[in-house]
């Protein structure tokens, strides 16, 4: 008991020591990016829908910039079509030339911005784009307010004094994105034009990537206006801990628009009652008999969420107010294990993709929950982002279910030893920043992932990976990891992170057909990892292509029966491994997804444990059981859970 207690001293001061660091850590951006959400004093205005479209098919993909075509309706520029908002443009059309197009297309909407928005004049306009892949620009009236490089994040700019020089007719937004990928964009990509003329025509140019998904394009999240008073809160940040039976939520509010602010802060339970006040910008809010953020499957209550109310008062009087879903929990990581809440949480879940029929990557709730109903039916209790930030509202499902998130940043195929150079790195860094700033106050995000599978073993790859891990640590205190490929046995950044990532796929990639090799490798990868760093591991990837409805006994590669055994002999090594320093196994991937074309592809990445529609493989059963079992085993397993595989 006395150990314990210790122990969770220890703990506390640990936690406090990183918020007080994380503290005085002064914010790289400039702005907040709270997600919208309505209150008494903020309003919110959806743009989503049919948006006129148009691809810029000139040859050097540029006459909308040349021919302004931001300056009038789109449709007096050429030939439109209607486009959905959110998704991706590619298999929207009925056209294999705008399936693989590569350049700048345009969208374009016209919208009715309420009277009282416009009249009051303290009221701010604010137009959000959850994301857009990958570059953008923003016009608004023939007006640029904002451009932003990156997809999976969000970008917002400030129209109203814009909006309020032609009030009286719509406002008409105009948004050009461009898919093409660069050495210095994330992810990384090449254009290579091809100039002979006797296999190609003239100015003919492919986009290459290195990365194992369609490069889906477009607006993939929601667009929105939305209201805050002229002094507005800015940006909260929360970190969490407990001493014993005490909630401890160490808060700072950012305030724009007011020198002297009043800040009143109260944190509500679920049943709606107040368990702790404070004032000011920055503060401890302390809660007694704290109810902790659980996992699910760990806790008879997973999720739980309190609401931290914010409320500000200006010297002008102006006020604002916003309500941030809160949980309390802690996250650290010793020689061999993982910790929530201080006790050991094995990783049993999926890497995904955001990837559906027709809409690409477009935002699609149906799908969401759809998915989230999957996991909560295998018995998964966490998922990594797989190869780039999702929507914020998966998280804040994340948040309530809890599932545990490794969030990623899209950091994905970063191969070319020219994709190390400064400009790519403090891209890289503006991406963690965005990322972080974005997601930090999501108790389900328990670990940062910089980057997936770089050529880590290319000497630049140790001081970007250096740099980059040590600035997301003195963004956040979560612990960051890189995903490391189990080829590479120089990798530059594994002595940066706190938590080894490994992918490997034994008897597919690598002695494909040869089951029989996959228990003696997967020890020796786990054992040299853990002999060199002594830190915990996940098995981040691992997995098999399985075609649906193709089957063979004894199993061949491609069959449902050969992923399954796959799977099988892993898991073996896992159940030996896990009792050890193996924290955490995530199968590559919950479901089959889109990938460019190629030969080792039938129409996409087949490894999925559900087919892209969603339905069942024979892995999934065997991860089912699996999953649910080893739930079981760790004794937690909440009494309203029923364990389905008897
Ligand atoms: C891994 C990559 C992932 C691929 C997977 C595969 O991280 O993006 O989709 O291989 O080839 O190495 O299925």
């Amino acid at each position: 008991q006395k150990a314990h207690m210790t122990f969770q001293w220890l703990m506390w001061l640990v936690n406090f020591t990183c918020l007080t660091v994380v503290w005085t850590w002064c914010h790289c951006l400039h702005a907040g990016m709270l997600f919208p959400r309505e209150s008494p004093t903020r309003e919110i205005k959806e743009l989503n829908g049919l948006w006129t479209f148009r691809a810029d098919f000139s040859q050097n993909r540029n006459a909308g910039f040349e021919k302004a075509w931001f300056k009038r309706p789109l449709s007096e520029t050429g030939p439109v079509i209607d486009m959905p908002v959110p998704s991706s443009f590619n298999d929207v059309p009925q056209d294999a030339q705008m399936r693989d197009f590569i350049g700048w297309v345009w969208y374009e909407r016209e919208v009715w911005v309420p009277m009282r928005w416009l009249q009051d004049q303290s009221t701010r306009i604010v137009l959000r784009v959850g994301s857009a892949h990958y570059y953008s620009v923003v016009w608004v009236n023939g007006v640029l307010v904002t451009e932003h490089e990156g997809g999976h994040l969000p970008f917002e700019a400030e129209v109203g004094a814009v909006i309020r020089k032609d009030a009286g007719i719509p406002c008409r937004i105009t948004i050009a994105v461009n898919n093409t990928l660069s050495l210095n964009t994330l992810p990384p990509g090449t254009i290579q034009y091809m100039t002979d003329h006797s296999k190609y025509p003239p100015g003919y140019f492919v986009q290459n990537i290195n990365f194992d998904f369609f490069n889906y394009a477009g607006i993939h999240r929601s667009v929105l206006l939305y209201t805050t008073p002229e002094a507005y809160i800015d940006d909260i940040t929360v970190q969490t801990t407990f001493l014993d039976s005490t909630g401890i939520v160490n808060y700072s509010v950012a305030v724009v628009g007011s020198d002297r602010p009043t800040v009143k802060v109260a944190l509500v339970g679920k049943d709606g009652r107040c368990v702790a006040t404070a004032n000011g910008t920055t503060g401890i809010l302390k809660v007694a008999e704290v109810n902790l953020w659980w996992p699910y499957l760990m806790h008879d209550n997973p999720g739980y969420l309190y609401s931290m109310e914010v409320r500000l008062t200006a010297e002008s009087g102006d006020k604002d107010s916003y309500a941030l879903p809160v949980g309390v929990r802690t996250v650290n990581v010793t020689e061999s294990k993982f910790l929530i809440n201080s006790k050991p949480f094995y990783f049993h879940g999926v890497n995904k993709h955001e990837d559906s029929d027709i809409r690409g990557k477009g935002f699609d709730w149906p799908l969401i929950v759809k998915d989230f109903n999957l996991l909560k039916w295998m018995g998964a209790n966490s998922f990594r982002t797989s190869h780039y930030p999702y929507a914020e509202e998966i998280l804040d499902v994340a948040d309530r279910l809890g599932i545990v998130v490794i969030d990623e940043c899209p950091g994905v195929g970063i191969k070319d030893i020219r994709s190390f150079d400064p400009i790519s790195l403090d891209h890289h860094l503006v991406v963690m920043e965005e990322l972080v700033r974005r997601d930090k106050n999501h108790p389900s995000v328990v670990m940062w992932s910089v980057a997936n599978e770089p050529a880590a073993e290319m000497p630049p790859a140790g001081p970007y990976f250096k740099q980059l891990i040590s600035h997301t640590k003195s963004l956040d205190s979560r612990p960051v990891t890189f995903i490391t490929d189990s080829n590479y046995s120089r990798d530059q950044g594994a002595p940066y992170v706190d938590v080894i990532c490994v992918n490997s796929y034994f008897s597919w990639y690598h002695d494909p057909g040869h089951l029989e090799v996959i228990s003696i490798q997967l020890h020796s990868q786990f054992d040299d990892w853990y002999r060199k760093y002594q830190k915990p591991i996940i098995q981040s990837e691992y997995g098999a292509d399985a075609v649906p409805g193709l089957h063979s006994d004894p199993p061949t590669m491609f069959t449902e029966e050969y992923q399954k055994t796959v799977l099988q002999n892993y898991h073996k090594v896992f159940d030996q491994k896990r009792k050890e320093f193996v924290v955490g196994e995530l199968i590559w991937n919950f479901a089959d997804f889109m990938t460019a074309q190629g030969i080792t592809r039938v129409v996409g990445n087949k490894k999925g444990m559900f087919t892209r529609q969603r339905q069942p493989k024979t892995g999934a059963f065997l991860l089912r059981e699996r999953y649910w079992r080893i739930a079981n085993e760790t004794g937690v397993l909440p009494t309203w859970a029923k364990y389905p595989c008897q």
